[in-house]
């Protein structure tokens, strides 16, 4: 058994953690905030469990000293935020909000001051609502909305923040906020309205890209994050490879997990041809100009990745699922834990794009056991991120150009459709009483931190191939 205490990440390698507004600011309606769709569809009924809402979530909004402080201790060393759109623009377009402006002002000084780099994300889903009701992503105009915005934030917040963010994974807030209807603002729009929708999206990328490269007062570095399907060959054989490398290129005709679908428009300035032949008469309309606009140079291509589907090739080398033993593995969300998932996904990116990937989110919920002694137990996070850590590190090893590594999340938080049943966090968060505390997983992540990774454990179980 090889024991790798010797691994080290690059020099430069960024450390550090996520959140994105509406899970953590709670302060929903306060200092002239505006409303997201998100406001609106936690108060459906039957949308979120346990009727949950991102109302006061981690009360972020006020207490983000303190966590601000936490983060300090754990030694992060760039901390993933999200802008709230109706936070500072209530109607989505028009009058700004000050106030609402003033706590990035605050939040972004303090992390600053903290020596914590603030990494911006324009858009993590909470869509103003005003927007929504004209029309929303569907509309034409959609697109300059967000370009609009984006002026906003960056006249505001571009002379101390460098690293942008544009999109926050167009699959989930398309699929699944347009599509599947799960999510906010739980539309189901049909294929075709779904990717004129993505298509918005990508030229509102493209515009907030152009616009955050001509108007930053910093010298900015853009990307952005999407997230796609992870495939992993299930055995070390060629086929077995290649039909996994095919699984995240192609293009899923009633599933819109693609990673190419949405990357080769913004890095080749192209639809995938596979794509528009299997889409068809729902091919989106496309505008005469429109690649150049969605084509803008970025500096880093992100990467969220969570979990990976095992394969093998398929008698026609197309990836075939391949059934894992019951009892393997799982996060709390059921998500596979499959650690070469982030390996996969990450070489695969590499190759195609060329660019410099940072991984923009990995995490899990798992349990945690708050016990007498005031600690908080978790120990599957620990496994996972060491895991994931070591895999990634694998192609880091091999080639793959890859700057940081962002946690999610920094602290547990509102998940979504699933509301507080998931816990993310490094940081627990009792929402009774609003007392962080670190977790043993922060306590560890700051060991890593410190000795940029050197100290994570490969026991080389999932060095090579997923077991059968
Ligand atoms: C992210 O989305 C979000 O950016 C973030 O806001 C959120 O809190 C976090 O993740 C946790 O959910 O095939 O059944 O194994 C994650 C997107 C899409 C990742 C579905 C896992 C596969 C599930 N996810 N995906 S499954």
């Amino acid at each position: 058994m090889s024991n790798n205490y010797s691994k080290s990440f690059p020099e430069d390698f960024t450390w550090g953690a996520a959140a994105a507004a509406y899970q953590i600011e709670g302060a929903w309606d306060e200092d002239g905030k505006g409303k997201s769709v998100w406001d609106a569809y936690c108060n459906e009924k039957g949308k979120i469990w346990d009727g949950d809402s991102g109302r006061v979530a981690c009360d972020h909004y006020h207490r983000y000293s303190e966590d601000i402080e936490i983060m300090q201790a754990i030694g992060l060393q760039a901390y993933r935020l999200s802008v709230s759109w109706p936070r500072i623009m209530p109607e989505g377009k028009g009058a700004i909000n000050t106030k609402g402006l003033e706590f990035y002002d605050r939040l972004i000084d303090e992390l600053l001051e903290a020596g914590i780099t603030p990494w911006v994300t324009l858009f993590h889903w909470d869509y103003p609502l005003t927007l929504d009701l004209q029309g929303g992503w569907l509309a034409e105009d959609s697109p300059k909305w967000f370009a609009n915005y984006t002026e906003v934030v960056v006249d505001s917040l571009s002379d101390r923040v460098a690293h942008w963010i544009t999109l926050n994974e167009p699959q989930c807030f398309v699929g699944l906020g347009h599509f599947v209807g799960c999510h906010a603002p739980g539309h189901r729009m049909g294929l075709a309205k779904a990717l004129q929708i993505g298509h918005n999206a990508l030229l509102a990328h493209g515009m907030a890209t152009s616009i955050i490269r001509t108007q930053s007062k910093l010298q900015a570095s853009v990307g952005w994050a999407p997230v796609g399907n992870s495939y992993v060959p299930a055995t070390s054989n060629e086929q077995d490879r290649a039909a996994a490398i095919r699984g995240m290129e192609k293009v899923f005709p009633d599933s819109l997990w693609n990673n190419t679908w949405w990357g080769d428009p913004v890095v080749f300035g192209r639809y995938p041809e596979e794509g528009i032949e299997i889409y068809g008469d729902a091919m989106p309309k496309i505008g005469p100009d429109d690649f150049d606009i969605i084509q803008q140079p970025i500096d880093f291509y992100g990467c969220n990745v969570y979990t990976g589907i095992p394969c093998k090739a398929g008698d026609d080398g197309e990836p075939s699922e391949v059934k894992l033993p019951s009892g393997s593995p799982r996060t709390l969300f059921q998500w596979r834990m499959l650690p070469e998932s982030i390996y996969w996904v990450s070489t695969f990116l590499h190759e195609r794009y060329q660019l410099p990937l940072v991984i923009t989110e990995n995490g899990l919920s798992c349990h945690d056991w708050v016990c007498l002694d005031g600690k908080v137990h978790d120990s599957q996070r620990i496994d996972f991120m060491n895991r994931y850590l070591t895999q990634l590190h694998r192609a880091i090893e091999e080639g793959a150009d890859i700057r940081g590594y962002f946690q999610w999340s920094i602290m547990d938080n509102f998940e979504w459709a699933e509301g507080y049943k998931h816990r993310f966090g490094l940081i627990h968060i009792d929402y009774e009483t609003q007392a962080r505390t670190m977790k043993d997983s922060a306590y560890w992540y700051k060991e890593i931190i410190q000795g940029n990774g050197t100290c994570i454990f490969n026991d080389s179980s999932s060095a090579e191939a997923v077991p059968l």
